[in-house]
């Protein structure tokens, strides 16, 4: 019995739930931080432990959580990360047995889920590496670029030009800060709730180049709060991306289907598939369905 004990057993669904719920509170203990939650700097947590996939050597994705380790630590599109492996750690000493990318893309999840975007299906599974996992700087995408660069970055990962547009649509969250990207301020009026308001708010607001010393990026010259980054623009002009940011500008519902599908791949991509313990993804529950 005493051996049986000190032995953790496999976790199921209701541990990661578990998990899931210290994540979503401790993404409001925010008062202090931007505008009030940690959730947009979470989300982009998960999404940069999985975007350096590379499917062509199979190298990269969240499998073994390498931004853990320098150099990747310190690459420049991780800028600010620190904040979100931080709050991290935090989550993985309260559960020791979780993997760190399992950890990172479930806060992902929960971050989505808690700021009123659409279930995320996600599984564990993901182990953790080594240092000599750690992949190449320039993986990620670089904002002041165009629409080939887009592609060939996600193209890479294996996702379509609908996925891409689909995935882009998280900048309805959060912001940009000129002391980790150079770039300044946020997307949306509600940085903290997701919404196809990126969408809408490229088509119907008239965007002018920022006045100011930082990197090229756009304002709305309606009130000048709002920015949008050279790769979003690219969005509204290309005429393949043009086309689905259109349609979630017009269609909420089709954009939380298709971004949760884009997503949920995302966090996926890396992770040999015998290594998940359930043969499909789960739907985890937010706080609010768990009190009723
Ligand atoms: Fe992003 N992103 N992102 N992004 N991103 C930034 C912030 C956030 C690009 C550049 C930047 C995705 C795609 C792209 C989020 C989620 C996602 C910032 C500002 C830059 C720059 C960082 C800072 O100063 O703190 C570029 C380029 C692309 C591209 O694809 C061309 C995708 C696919 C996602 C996703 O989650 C699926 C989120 C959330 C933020 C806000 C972070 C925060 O702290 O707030």
């Amino acid at each position: 019995q005493a051996s049986k004990a000190a032995v953790k057993l496999t976790p199921t669904k209701e541990d990661y739930q578990k998990v899931y719920n210290t994540i979503a509170h401790i993404l409001d203990e925010a008062e202090e931080y931007d505008d009030g939650s940690f959730g947009p700097v979470v989300v982009r947590l998960a999404w940069h432990a999985s975007g350096t996939y590379d499917k062509t050597t199979g190298t990269g994705g969240s499998n073994y959580a390498t931004m853990r380790f320098e150099p990747e630590s310190l690459h420049a599109a991780n800028n600010g990360l620190h904040v979100g492996r931080e709050l991290m750690e935090k989550v993985k000493q309260q559960y020791p047995w979780i993997s760190y990318g399992d950890l990172w893309t479930l806060a992902g999840v929960a971050a989505i889920q808690e700021m009123a975007g659409p279930k995320i299906p996600w599984r564990p599974g993901r182990i953790d590496g080594v240092a000599s996992n750690v992949t190449p700087d320039g993986r990620l995408p670089d904002a002041t670029q165009g629409a080939q660069h887009i592609r060939d970055i996600f193209y890479r990962m294996g996702f379509n030009d609908q996925e891409i547009v689909a995935l882009i649509g998280a900048h309805a969250l959060g912001r940009c800060h000129s002391d980790r990207s150079g770039f300044e301020g946020p997307w949306t009026f509600s940085p903290t709730t997701f919404t196809n308001d990126f969408y809408k708010l490229l088509f119907e607001e008239k965007w002018v180049w920022k006045k100011w010393s930082g990197p090229k990026q756009l304002q709305d010259k309606k009130t000048g709060t709002l920015m949008m980054l050279p790769t979003d623009y690219v969005l509204t002009q290309d005429k393949s991306f043009k086309k689905y940011a259109k349609a979630y500008a017009d269609d909420q519902d089709l954009f939380f289907k298709d971004f949760s599908a884009a997503f949920a791949k995302l966090l996926e991509l890396g992770v040999p598939s015998q290594q998940f313990v359930a043969s499909e993804p789960w739907i985890l529950q937010t706080l609010e369905e768990q009190k009723a």
